[in-house]
């Protein structure tokens, strides 16, 4: 197999503070870390001695920073008010110095106000590990009888409110604290948490940006930083929208095969590339994963692979990755090929896995405990070779 291009093994590690520790890692077999200056606020540029700091602490142990997750974008460059320039160059800083620090792939995400929603981060699988799940009518009865938007009861049919409502009188006092910590509290890659109020002002920013106008704001942000990313090599991969839809009332969009498309019409730039999450993608069952795989392929240099299952009532929760909607097989083919035409190794990571064995009695955050990564990592080495000898 000397000329074949496979995956680069990658594992995402939030840090010093990541109860997964560099030693665990290490034993999982990947050779390259995704990390993020998680301590530095915001919009504020990371200085190549902070990201030095963070490359020595990761070569120690003998892996290699190679992909960050994420530089964030702070919420004036999504709403283009208040000092969204001054944001938008410290940005350009930051590109300029990971590069200095041979650091090249960067992730970052478009949504507003929210990174991922969940509404419970341990839901019990039958076989006693815990997975992350989203409900359709807890996630109303949070938006509607909780948090109390305004307007939000004209967004959702009548019956979906009674749902919602049924769901909502079901709920006790623990279960209602838990959702709104769920909701708002900031999950992990998040950097922002909030109180009730301060989310409810945070959403009312977005009054009067429609995804038109989000769009065009993603588009001029990406006309600024995709040229110094020319320069230096480097390029920003957009995470998608997780779930991959409008949420309250918010504008999403990058959910799908066309919203991707409308951004490298609009910023051609080859530095303008896609971070394939088959796993928020996939909730949406009009999304074809390996179909956009082979159709931005040239643009996609990190992958994340899980699988979701979905329902009929909109729920969905993360599945075991060989059990859920995903067509990993037909994935791992279409990465693999794309790798091959490239002549280039993409870097892949398991995304969130679910609490198992020891983790269960063990404090990590919701989706990276240590067991449930491992054994998404272990299906899909096994799935990367049996395809391999087939190409
Ligand atoms: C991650 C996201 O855990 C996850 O779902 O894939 O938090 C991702 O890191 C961000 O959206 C990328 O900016
Ligand atoms: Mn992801």
């Amino acid at each position: 197999m000397t000329d074949m291009y496979l995956m680069k093994q990658s594992w995402r590690w939030y840090g010093p503070n990541d109860p997964v520790t560099l030693d665990n890692i290490r034993q999982a077999g990947v050779t390259d870390i995704v990390t993020a200056l998680h301590h530095i606020p915001n919009g504020e540029v990371w200085t190549v001695e902070e990201i030095r700091k963070r490359q020595a602490a990761v070569a120690s142990k003998g892996l290699v920073w190679s992909v960050v997750e994420s530089v964030p974008v702070h919420e004036h460059i999504k709403t283009r008010e208040g000092e969204y320039l001054k944001y938008i160059e410290n940005y350009k800083q930051t590109i300029r110095n990971l590069a200095e620090c041979g650091i090249h792939c960067i992730t970052y995400n478009f949504m507003p106000v929210l990174d991922w929603t969940r509404t419970d981060l341990a839901f019990e699988m039958p076989d006693g590990s815990r997975a992350l799940r989203f409900e359709r009518a807890a996630f109303l009865a949070f938006d509607l009888f909780i948090l109390k938007r305004p307007g939000a009861e004209k967004e959702y049919s009548d019956e979906d409110i009674s749902k919602a409502k049924a769901r909502y009188d079901r709920m006790d006092e623990v279960e209602k604290t838990l959702i709104t910590r769920n909701m708002i509290a900031g999950l992990p890659g998040s950097e922002e948490s909030f109180t009730l109020e301060e989310f409810q002002k945070a959403l009312d920013r977005y009054k009067g940006i429609d995804a038109q106008q989000l769009r065009s704001n993603l588009i001029f942000f990406l006309r600024q930083v995709c040229p110094v990313c020319d320069e230096v090599g480097s390029r920003m991969v957009i995470h998608p929208d997780d779930p991959p839809y409008p949420i309250l009332g918010l504008p999403r969009i990058m959910s799908t095969a066309e919203d991707f498309r409308k951004l490298v019409e609009a910023v051609p730039n080859m530095s303008n590339g896609l971070n394939l999450c088959t796993g928020s993608l996939g909730v949406r069952a009009d999304n074809d994963c390996p179909a956009i795989m082979r159709e931005f392929g040239d643009r996609i240099d990190f992958v994340h692979l899980r699988s979701t299952k979905r329902d009929s009532e909109g729920n969905f929760f993360e599945a075991n990755l060989l059990e859920g909607d995903v067509p990993v097989y037909e994935m791992m083919k279409a990465l693999l090929e794309v790798e091959q035409k490239r002549r280039f190794r993409i870097y892949l990571r398991p995304d969130h896995g679910h609490q198992m064995c020891d983790d269960l009695n063990r404090k990590s955050n919701p989706g990276y405990s240590c067991y449930g990564r491992l054994r998404s990592l272990a299906e899909l080495r096994g799935v990367e070779y049996a395809v391999s000898k087939t190409l």
